[in-house]
């Protein structure tokens, strides 16, 4: 058995073991009450669900097992670069410890191992249209390499419930080691007349991706990918596309199939979409402006015209947090280190003076904050990355392996079928009375 593997399962029986007892001791105590307020809106705030990788707190932000992402940069190892690598966080959520550097050099080597396509995927994605949109491509190229599944294949052989979790990881480690190559190879063949470039058999799984994408050499660009793979990951298990996995994971659907519906969530605009709807924003303004160093002054005149339009201001406001976004932060503090007068990356911070003080005004927005996608954009175009239609499939590749590494919990654990209640108007009208 590998030594990742080895340290899930042996890390999964005991939190199996101490669930029992707890639920065993403590099961029918309440966790939530729920509002009819919450049945209309979107569940905001009600507990249903485990997910043991990370936790989002509204003040402080995501922990992922327990460490923020400031200490994940100080705690993580780098490999060759300076920033924490992916590999290290996908350990971590399974095991609940930081690896060794040694372990996360085994992880970036299994990865490479395993990160041949198969032959159909190629052919599926070239079926498309160059400018189908790339999550379409991704999402279809997901749901080609399905014909892999472990878990499918040995359902159908009569594998055991005890096995679910075994079927499950080797699918998720498949997945996970593919993806790079499967986004790049869209972006080229989409952004780049189809010149591929080769993977490297020596490089760590995020530098390997930043090296297939071909839009920078430099040393930054790796580590830019590798904070980016690290800090997109995961956000705790109620957000749309982990919840999508969860629930499609839930039927016994396999990792493939529930991570290619999870992406269908991720490519919203109010979800993972944001990020391209943010550049596209921001580059609408330079243009209308006809300058790339707006004023405060027209950046809030701006901001009120979308709002008046009846718009959102993408990269602003968040279901659960209530501050600005530790990922947001991130990508400044990266920015402030590696990037040097880019205009683009000043406009985001002149947003960031002028926004939030006008989505308060507005009295309802509950979070005026940036989130996550509100830096990523002009980071990636400093870079080269100009083509903001792929930013959501950026994402995409980072958010496997928060939610593959949940469904390796969900199916040692023994997760049952995902079913909550619905209601209809006769029935609230029965309930008010
Ligand atoms: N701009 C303008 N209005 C906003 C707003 C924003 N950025 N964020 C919230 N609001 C509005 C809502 O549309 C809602 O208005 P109505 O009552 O008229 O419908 C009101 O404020 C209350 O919303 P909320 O409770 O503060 O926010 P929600 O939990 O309902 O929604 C989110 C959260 C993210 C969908 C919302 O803030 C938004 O649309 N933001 C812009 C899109 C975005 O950046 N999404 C990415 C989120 C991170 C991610 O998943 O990647």
């Amino acid at each position: 058995m590998d030594p990742l593997k080895e340290k899930f399962l042996k890390k999964s029986i005991s939190v199996k073991k101490e669930i029992k007892k707890i639920l065993a001791e403590h099961g029918d105590k309440k966790v939530s009450e729920v509002s009819l307020k919450q049945v209309f809106g979107g569940a905001r705030g009600v507990i249903m669900m485990f997910w043991e990788t990370s936790l989002l707190d509204a003040e402080t932000g995501i922990q992922f097992r327990g460490y923020s992402i400031p200490q994940l940069r100080k705690k993580m190892p780098t490999g060759t670069g300076d920033e924490p690598l992916p590999e290290g966080l996908f350990w971590l959520m399974l095991t609940g410890s930081i690896p060794t550097d040694d372990e996360v050099k085994w992880l970036s080597k299994e990865w490479r191992n395993r990160s041949d396509i198969p032959e159909q995927t190629f052919k599926v994605i070239d079926q498309f249209p160059t400018d189908a949109h790339p999550m379409t491509q991704f999402i279809t190229a997901i749901s080609s390499m399905q014909t892999g599944s472990h878990f499918t294949r040995r359902y159908a052989e009569g594998m055991s419930k005890s096995d679910y979790w075994d079927a499950a990881y080797e699918d998720s480690m498949d997945l996970i080691a593919k993806l790079p190559r499967v986004a790049a190879y869209i972006y080229r063949r989409s952004f780049h007349n189809g010149d591929h470039i080769e993977p490297s058999n020596r490089l760590d799984w995020a530098a390997n991706f930043a090296h297939m994408l071909g839009v920078s050499k430099k040393t930054s660009f790796k580590n830019l990918m590798r904070l980016y793979m690290t800090i997109h990951a995961d956000h705790e298990g109620g957000n749309a596309s982990a919840h999508t996995m969860h629930l499609i994971g839930s039927t016994l659907s396999d990792p493939y199939l529930s991570f290619a519906g999870s992406m269908g969530s991720l490519a919203g605009p109010l979800h993972g979409l944001a990020n391209q709807e943010v550049f596209k924003w921001i580059m609408e303004m330079v243009e209308k402006l006809g300058t790339k160093k707006p004023t405060n002054e027209q950046i809030s005149d701006y901001v009120k015209e979308t709002l008046a339009a009846g718009k959102v201001i993408p990269g602003y406001g968040h279901a659960v947090l209530r501050k600005p976004d530790p990922r947001f932060l991130a990508q400044k503090a990266f920015a402030e280190r590696n990037i040097k007068n880019d205009d683009y990356v000043n406009i985001v911070w002149k947003v960031y003076d002028v926004v939030p003080p006008i989505l308060k005004s507005l009295g309802k927005v509950k979070n005026p904050w940036p989130n996550v996608d509100a830096h990523s954009g002009a980071l990636l175009v400093h870079y080269g990355l100009t083509e903001y239609s792929f930013y959501t499939v950026l994402f995409g590749v980072s958010r496997a392996m928060g939610v593959l590494a949940a469904t390796c919990w969900s199916r040692a654990l023994g997760a049952p079928l995902e079913r909550p209640k619905s209601v209809n108007l006769k029935w609230v009208k029965e309930f008010v009375k």
